[in-house]
Order: structure tokens, then sequence, then C-alpha cells
């Protein structure tokens, strides 16, 4: 089927996916749908179509679009100071490193922007202590990651990653990381026997991977297998944390605490990038002075959106909302699988899940039926060919999330063979 055939472009839409396609960088393929504006759950397209946003910038606006709260506190800050660099010290950068340290129970925060900065930064924190505290001769550090692991897109970070369209044409690439398979201990201890190993990067839900979700018990033996090693517990949960699985963070639906923590996306509500590492000072405190940085790494605006990002987590219980929510949907779309010869699968925690369509990977079917949703007003997104990811705002309402229900059963009706 042709995209016309599935969803209307008007002339104006059009005009600025041509601008685009003229002046900017094809490094993405986006759904031919142009949006404007953004309010919770709900976003706008230049021709005033409203739909709901079942992505949400990959988990990056878990408060839902333009929260006030959020948005106010940036507007105050932004009019008052926006950047200092840490050649100085600010009044915010305290009061925020406090804050989220006691919040996610760590000594310290280093403050950085991207989500990718912060897995740079974990990475050179866990090689920084393991010469400096666990011994390893100078640039003998091993990093092990998982198989289908995203975490980033610098050249160090898509140096040990395995999906082609991510590393290939990139190199040389950056050595000491070995990867081994998802949600397999054994393995990991397996690796464990090379006295070089310093960490352990592991996503606690594969989120490109397609909502790759590990037994239970995974993370509990990898946190075992980490202290009997002496290796570092590194968890990105750039796209898992800030409540978006049904917890603060994915990890604790196993009461597992890391030894770095990776945050980023919803730390800031999707207004700003903010990241930050957190670690205890046995740790942390192995970078020194003119040893790590960044021009907006912690700046005032940043520490204040994030305070307000953090407080709305709180405030207005979206984890116990994502637990919630998150059962409904999947009970939902489980009852499909009976029905629809198309749903294989259904997969998550919380409100970040996905269902695999019963089509090769290769097939246009995931994207047609998302095509056909957008047209139907729902926006979502596949990721690796036959899988769909659903991922609202955590601010959604039971009744909202029963009437994008029925978009998604009866599109994928309309596809069933
Ligand atoms: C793209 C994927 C999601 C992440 C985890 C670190 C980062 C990400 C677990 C880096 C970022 C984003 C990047 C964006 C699309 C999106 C994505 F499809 F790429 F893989 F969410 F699954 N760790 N994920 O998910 O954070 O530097 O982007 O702030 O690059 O296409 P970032």
């Amino acid at each position: 089927m042709l995209t016309e055939e599935l969803m209307q472009i008007s002339a104006k839409a059009q005009r600025v996916i041509d601008t685009e396609d003229r002046y900017g960088a094809h490094n993405y393929h986006p759904l031919p749908v142009v949006l404007e504006r953004g309010e919770g759950v709900f976003v706008w397209d230049t021709d005033g179509k409203k739909y709901y946003d079942f992505l949400s910038a990959y988990s990056a606006v878990n408060q839902g679009h333009c929260h006030p709260a959020i948005i106010s506190a940036l507007t105050a800050q932004a009019q008052k100071l926006t950047l200092t660099s840490r050649a100085f010290y600010n009044d915010v950068l305290g009061e925020f490193e406090k804050y989220a340290a006691e919040y996610f129970g760590f000594d310290k925060l280093l403050p950085m922007n991207t989500g990718a900065e912060g897995v740079e930064t974990a990475l050179k924190l866990c090689r920084k202590w393991s010469y400096e505290k666990k011994g390893l001769a100078p640039d003998k550090a091993k990093i092990i990651v998982c198989e289908g692991n995203f975490h980033g897109r610098t050249t160090t970070i898509i140096s040990f990653s395995n999906d082609s369209d991510a590393r290939n044409n990139f190199g040389p690439y950056t050595p000491g990381f070995e990867a081994i398979p998802y949600n397999d201990t054994a393995a990991l201890e397996k690796a464990f026997q090379d006295p070089n190993v310093a960490g352990f990067l592991v996503e606690p839900i594969q989120g490109e991977a397609g909502v790759n979700v590990p037994d239970d018990g995974y993370l509990t033996k990898v946190r075992q297998l980490c202290t009997d090693y002496n290796v570092l517990l590194i968890a990105d949960e750039i796209q898992t944390g800030i409540a978006r699985t049904g917890q603060l963070l994915a990890i604790d639906h196993e009461n597992v605490k890391p030894d770095i923590l990776i945050l980023g996306k919803a730390l800031s509500g999707g207004v700003l990038p903010v990241s930050a590492v957190l670690a205890d000072d046995h740790i942390m405190m192995c970078i020194k002075p003119g040893e790590h940085g960044s021009t907006f790494g912690g700046n005032p605006v940043a520490c204040k959106v994030a305070m307000a990002a953090l407080e709305v987590v709180k405030d207005e219980k979206l984890a116990e909302n994502a637990q919630r929510l998150g059962e409904i949907f999947r009970s939902e779309m489980n009852k499909l699988i009976a029905e629809n010869s198309l749903v294989k699968l259904v997969r998550g925690k919380g409100l970040l899940n996905a269902i695999i369509i019963n089509d090769s990977p290769e097939s246009k079917t995931a994207w047609n039926i998302c095509l056909s949703l957008a047209s139907k007003g729902l926006l979502a997104k596949p990721t690796h060919g036959n899988i769909i990811r659903f991922a609202p705002p955590l601010v959604m309402t039971e009744s909202q999330l029963y009437e994008c229900i029925e978009i998604i059963k009866s599109t994928l009706k309309e596809f069933n063979k």
C-alpha cells in the first residue's frame, strides 16, 4: 500500500517536509507528520490535527508535553541566569546535585547533557576506577556490554554496538569492549573470568532492541556476579528510568542498586537535554578537577528544569500510573493474539511496551500500521522492522488509554490477514 492510501499529507506539511529534505541531513526517516504543538499526551500537526503521542520522544516526555510546572521552572531561570560554565559556582547546581543524589540514593551526581554523554561519562568513570581502585594495568580495562544494546551514537558507543546501521563505516572502533548475549548470566560469569573486566553496562530493559524484557531475577543475579567479581554494574536507565516502567527505575523492579546509574531523557521532561551519572564516593571521587566536564553540564536552567521534572514524577505518582495502565494495555493487547494473526507477541513493563508483528522485519507492515494509526490520531513508530513500540506519556488517564486501545485494535483488524 502507498503512503497516500494510508494517510493524507497536506500541501503545507509537504512544504515543510521538502524544506527539511533539501536543507537537512538525511539521518532520519520520520513518519510524514509535521508537528507544531504539544500538551500533555497530545500533539497537533501543522494542519491542526490532534494525535495521541505513543512515542513520547523515546520516553523523554514522560511528564507529558510542555508540563506547566517544568516550563515555568525553565522560563523563570532562563530570565535570571542560563549558563556560568563550571569555571565558577552557581546557586543552583549544588541544590540539584543534593536533590537528585538523595532522590535516587547515591552520594554524588555528575551532570551532563545528552544521554550519550552520560554513557561516555560512566565508561570513563568505570575505567578510571578500575585503574585507581581495582588496580588494573594501564589501558587494560575491559567493559562488558550486551548484544542488541543501544547506548547512543558516539564513536566509542557504536564501537560496541552490533547494529550494522549504527556501526557500519564509522571505524576504526574503540577497543576495550566485549559483547555477550542479553539476559544470560552464565555468559556474564564466563566473561568475568577475565581479571581485566572493569564494568558491565546494561539496559535493565533493552529499548531499541524492541522492548526486550529480561527474565525475572536476571538483574539480581547480575548484581551478585558484579559484587563477587568486583566489577561495576552500570545501569543505563536513560530510556527505562524516571517512572517509565512502573517503578522509578526499571532496576527497582528487583530492588537492585547499580554502582553507576545513568539518567537522561525524561530527567528534564523532554524540555532540554539533561543527563546525569550517579555513584557513591568510592567511585565518583576517582575523577579529579579538570579530568572531565562539559560547557553546559549542570547549567542553572537544566538544574531547575530537572528538579521540577523529578517533582512532577512524585507529585503526580507517575510510576504508579504507569504500572497500572501498563497492565491494562498488555492485557488488552494480549487478547488480540487470539483474535488477530498479525499480533505475535506483546511485551513490556509499565508504559514501555511493544507488539511484535507477525511479518518479516523487511516487510512494510509495521510501518503501514503506524501510518494508519497516525491517520486515526495515534502516533507510534516501528523499531527494527516488525516491532511497534507503544510508550505514551505517563500522565495518560485510564479513559484515554482505553480510547487508544480501541484505535490500535481497529487498525490492526484492518491489516489482519
Ligand atoms: C536516536 C534509539 C531509543 C537510549 C539509551 C542512551 C541513549 C538512548 C537506552 C542516548 C537514546 C534515542 C536516540 C534516538 C532514538 C532513541 C532510541 F532508537 F535510538 F535506540 F530510544 F531506543 N541509552 N535513545 O535509548 O541518549 O544521546 O540520544 O540523548 O539516536 O535515533 P541521547
